[in-house]
């Protein structure tokens, strides 16, 4: 996979050089090429902000320094491209929310463009300019709070995306196993343990240490429903009912969640007359 990155702030990708993303790279998995949007400014201050039209506090990123930068990115592609061209990720707390949905969706494609805002993001003419050349365009979010700029969400989603490649991740079957992933219904991860069997008076369960792969498996769904319910019951709304067998209706019911018509929602609280 190729990755480019526009940014003016090229020394925060300095991670990318590490640990297994960077392993990734020095083994050939992984390309990744940080370009400087000041290079695309023609003024003695290399400027690349404005204020808005319209007035408001803070500064936006002028278009002409993003469009020759994007431009010189695509007129480069890599042979793996072929014709679809490359997905550009534009990161903005006006984005979707980046999800391990999409960190799959965007694995599968060889050629990853960022954009990094700063500031108060970018002139909205710039992502309507490259959507009308038929650039797959995807402004993605981090979460509902306001960052600086993109580039952290750059490590993010890079890092997301990577340790799906083949080969990035040692063991592919631990993938398969985590909190969010598909096998697991989106559900998060139940708790884990590793030795010593008492630690400071507290014992791992033990059904653990039962042998009994079925109890074992039995125990962990549990504890993944029950987790889930209490913490995120967003993502019960997403749990398909026809996936779960009578022991996960009859744990998600103690958790006060009933099958609806697409996912898991709240029993209704009982009313007193
Ligand atoms: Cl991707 N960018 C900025 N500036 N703020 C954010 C974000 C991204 N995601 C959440 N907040």
């Amino acid at each position: 996979m190729r990755v480019d990155v526009v940014s003016i702030f090229g020394e925060y990708l300095a991670p990318l050089s590490l640990s297994l993303i960077g392993k990734a790279r020095t083994q050939g998995l992984l390309e990744v090429r940080v370009h400087d949007l000041r290079e695309h400014t023609h003024d003695r201050h290399r400027t690349v902000d404005d204020t808005p039209y319209g007035g408001g506090a803070g500064l936006l990123m002028k278009p002409e320094p993003w469009g020759e930068a994007l431009d010189a990115v695509l007129a480069d592609p890599p042979e793996s491209a072929g014709e679809r061209g490359p997905v550009l990720l534009v990161p903005s707390p006006v984005g979707e929310v980046f999800t391990q949905v999409a960190a799959v969706e965007l694995a599968a494609e060889p050629w990853l463009v960022f954009a990094c805002g700063r500031y108060e993001g970018i002139d909205a003419r710039v992502v309507e300019h490259y959507r009308a050349r038929g650039v797959r365009v995807r402004e993605v979010s981090l979460g509902d709070y306001v960052l600086n700029g993109g580039e952290v969400a750059v490590l993010v989603v890079v890092e997301a995306v990577a340790r799906l490649l083949p080969g990035v991740v040692g063991n592919a079957a631990s993938l398969a196993e985590e909190s969010h992933a598909s096998e697991h219904d989106g559900l998060l991860e139940h708790p884990a343990y590793t030795k010593p069997a008492t630690w400071r008076g507290l014992d791992v369960p033990a059904v653990l240490s039962s042998g009994d792969h079925g109890a074992v498996a039995r125990w962990r769904r549990e504890q993944a429903l029950r987790r889930t319910a209490r913490r995120r019951p967003d993502l019960l709304a997403r749990l398909d009912p026809a996936r779960c067998g009578a022991a996960d209706l009859a744990v998600l019911a103690e958790e006060g969640f009933v099958p609806g018509a697409h996912g898991f929602l709240p029993a209704a609280p009982a009313v007193a007359d």
